[in-house]
């Protein structure tokens, strides 16, 4: 295929390398040739103007008609870098939602792709129009008749659609979610970078036929299926995975999928144990970043280093010395043979099991609508209750911390609602 012959422009940092041609895989380019440089913000091309004459050079050399580039760039770069080369400019952002776009599958993922979309579309809008209006070649970036403001109405209209539309499907989640909650299981959430193998995981604790694939971004979509092990019984739930610098938009659109991962009661974050330690720290690192952003507490994270099938035995103890990692929580598995999995199932258990105490005060108009879930809990472990002056309850509790915490979590909807 000609038309996806590209150059890719990156950091001179394997990390970085490796990952973007990840990328460029998963969204079907051929990469020809890579150049890198240290800072790829300079304002004329990103890149210098001794850098930018050789990535001309090297399409032609190569015939390259594409040149990704592994940054975000200003429409006004991507007009220059064109002009010069030749080529179609792809930055990073446009490169991820061309993979996001080719593997949305269901409603709610198309619907939060074009989000995404158009939120990277809006602020390039205008400076297009102009770019437009001054290039030699009429039509360049398909605007040429667009005004400015029936073009930014048009975004403006199908962001607020989508919005709405989004908003519906979030409520069914939430419906979905008192359901599960309603079960009085424990939740648990797969999270982790692209390709660590979450939905391997997910397929081998499930029994489940859920779509794995080499490539990044393969599931879009959270699912979330019962585990029942020896009478032991959890709610697992599959999630979107995680990249670097993935814009805030992009999280923005994906929320009501990430947002499941803040009703877990633990969450198992998956690392890539075959990769060098450097990228599995670095790849930690963001998934912290992203989960902190979320508002999910870090000492729910449970670390699971997963496809110890293709490391040896010495290998593997050095992977875990990075800093940030607590070797108290985590575990060595391959999804893929199956090495492990019963040791997670132990941990998870005795995790999620484990006995804490707090005190809770329940303000008396708070009651009613609490009395069901505190019945709930005094059939869960040990509860206490002191009726304070003016009909205000302490609850004393000793009992399973995931208990524990669906307890404290039902309380703060209720004065999150009243606020
Ligand atoms: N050798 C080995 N390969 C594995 C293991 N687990 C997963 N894989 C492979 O890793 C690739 C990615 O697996 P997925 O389960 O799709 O990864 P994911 O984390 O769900 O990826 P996204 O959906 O893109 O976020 C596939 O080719 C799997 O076969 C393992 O334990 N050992
Ligand atoms: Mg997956």
């Amino acid at each position: 295929m000609q038309e996806r012959q590209s150059v890719l422009v990156t950091y001179p940092d394997q990390f970085c390398v490796n990952e973007a041609k990840g990328l460029a895989e998963a969204a079907e380019y051929i990469i020809l040739s890579t150049i890198t440089q240290r800072f790829l913000s300079k304002a004329k091309y990103g890149i210098s103007e001794g850098k930018a004459e050789k990535l001309r050079d090297t399409t032609e050399e190569t015939g390259a008609n594409i040149v990704i580039f592994d940054e975000k760039l200003r429409s006004t770069q991507i007009y220059n870098l064109a002009k010069l080369t030749g080529c179609e400019i792809i930055d990073r952002e446009r490169l991820i939602l061309e993979i996001f776009s080719k593997r949305a599958t269901t409603t709610e993922a198309k619907l939060q792709v074009e989000l995404a979309e158009l939120t990277y579309e809006k602020p390039r809008a205008k400076e297009k129009v102009r770019l437009a209006r001054i290039a030699e070649q009429p039509g360049f970036f398909g605007l040429g008749k667009y005004e400015i403001d029936v073009y930014n109405q048009h975004l403006k209209r199908r962001i607020s659609k989508i919005r709405m539309k989004l908003k519906h499907t979030r409520k069914m989640r939430e419906l979905h979610r008192i359901h599960r909650q309603k079960m009085q299981i424990p939740i648990i959430s797969l999270a982790g970078y692209t390709g660590v193998g979450k939905t391997t995981l997910f397929n081998k604790l499930t029994g489940d036929e859920k779509e794995i694939g080499e490539s990044h971004f393969t599931t879009l979509t959270t699912s979330t299926r019962l585990v029942n092990h020896n009478g032991f019984k959890i709610l697992l739930s599959d999630t979107v995975g995680f990249i670097s610098k993935l814009p805030n938009y992009m999280i923005e659109a994906f929320k009501s999928t990430l947002e499941e991962l803040t009703y877990a009661n633990q969450l198992l974050l998956i690392l890539d144990v075959s990769q060098p330690i450097e990228d599995i720290s670095k790849r930690f690192n963001s998934c912290i970043d992203v989960l902190i952003d979320l508002g999910v507490s870090p000492d729910k994270v449970f670390l699971v280093f997963n496809k110890s099938d293709m490391v040896d035995e010495v290998e593997l103890k050095s992977k875990l010395s990075f800093p940030g990692v607590n070797t108290q929580s985590s575990v060595f598995i391959s999804a893929k043979t199956g090495f492990g999995i019963e040791e997670l199932l132990k941990r998870i258990k005795n995790d999620i099991s484990e006995s804490t105490k707090d005190s809770i005060l329940i303000k008396k108009h708070e009651i009613a609508s609490l009395s069901t879930l505190i019945d709930w809990l005094k059939s869960q472990g040990k509860v206490e209750i002191t009726k304070q002056n003016g009909g205000n309850l302490m609850l004393n509790l000793s009992t399973k911390s995931w208990v524990l915490d669906r307890f404290s979590k039902a309380v703060k909807e209720i004065r999150e609602k009243e606020e």
